[in-house]
């Protein structure tokens, strides 16, 4: 996969360079380009950004660099998906990061001040897939550090990028089949067996992993139930409008997810303040 970078803080890239991704890139399974916006300004300053028309407060990025950039980096016939961060984007979520890993070239465009001219977005949509995304409901300075999270979030998805151990496969919020699909990871537990008093749960030591699966899986039901009501909620929904023929992906993905919760997972949600009825729905 190859994954471009425009920015005017090319140095905020500077930790690609290291862990599971840097070691990946000196492989040379990722081709990573960070590339300075201002490059493309003709200017004595160099600058990126005027004034907004309509008047408001800040200062907007002015489209003719951004137009160089991409027309430079994102040659007409060479594909490429472009991805702007931005507050009012389309949530960032675990399906976008399995997506984008199938992707062949990603081009990340990091906006700053109140943002990028909206012409730079609709012209680039004239010729390739453009997505504006956010990573969350809470207002950053810029779309660097996005940006640094999402590559984070694609690329230990790529083949041979994450040690086995830690397999994408069963991931939290995943499309994954794995046990915990729609579930929050529950509580991780290693050596000493007790420290400063506390024990490690005994059932982790006990060698019986049909009684060790049960035991994690109703932490994970557990503290999904505690921090992320919505999961519960989307896992309780059941088929909800599978009734119809043909259900859409996201309730044929609801209808696999409640299908997948057992008495047990039932007893465990209400003991967890979330009564579900036998279909599924919460009551
Ligand atoms: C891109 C400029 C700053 C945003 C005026 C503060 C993503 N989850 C997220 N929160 N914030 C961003 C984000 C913020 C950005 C840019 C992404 C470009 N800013 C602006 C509008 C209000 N300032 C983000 N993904």
């Amino acid at each position: 996969m190859r994954i471009d970078i425009i920015t005017i803080f090319p140095e905020y890239f500077a930790p690609l360079g290291v862990s599971l991704i840097g070691k990946a890139a000196e492989r040379g399974d990722i081709q990573f380009g960070v590339h300075d916006l201002r490059t493309w300004t003709h200017d004595a300053h160099h600058s990126v950004d005027d004034a907004p028309f309509g008047g408001g407060p800040g200062m907007v990025m002015r489209p003719e660099p951004w137009g160089e950039a991409l027309d430079a980096l994102i040659p007409s016939g060479r594909p490429a998906r472009l991805v702007l961060p931005s507050p009012a984007g389309v949530p960032f979520t675990q399906e976008t990061a399995t997506e984008y890993a199938r992707e062949s070239h990603l081009v990340f465009g990091c906006g700053r001040y109140e943002g990028i001219d909206a012409r730079v977005a609709a012209h680039a949509r004239t010729r390739m897939p453009v997505d504006e995304v956010t990573i969350g409901d809470y207002v950053l300075a810029g779309g660097e550090p996005a940006v640094l999270v999402m590559i984070e979030a694609v690329c230990r998805l790529l083949p041979g990028v994450m040690g086995n151990a830690d397999s994408a496969s069963d991931d939290s919020f995943g499309g994954g089949a794995g046990p915990m699909a729609g579930l929050v990871e529950g509580p991780a537990y290693t050596r000493p067996r007790v420290w400063r008093g506390r024990e490690v749960p005994p059932v982790l030591l006990s060698g019986d992993h049909g009684a060790i699966a049960r035991w994690r899986r109703d932490a994970a039901l557990r503290r999904t139930a505690a921090n992320r009501p919505d999961l519960v909620a989307r896992l309780a929904s059941g088929p909800g409008e599978t009734a119809t023929a043909r259900p859409g992906p996201a309730a044929a993905e609801r209808m696999r997810l409640a299908t997948q919760l057992d008495e047990r997972d039932r007893q465990v949600l209400s003991d967890a303040g979330f009564p579900l009825s036998g279909q599924g729905m919460a009551h």
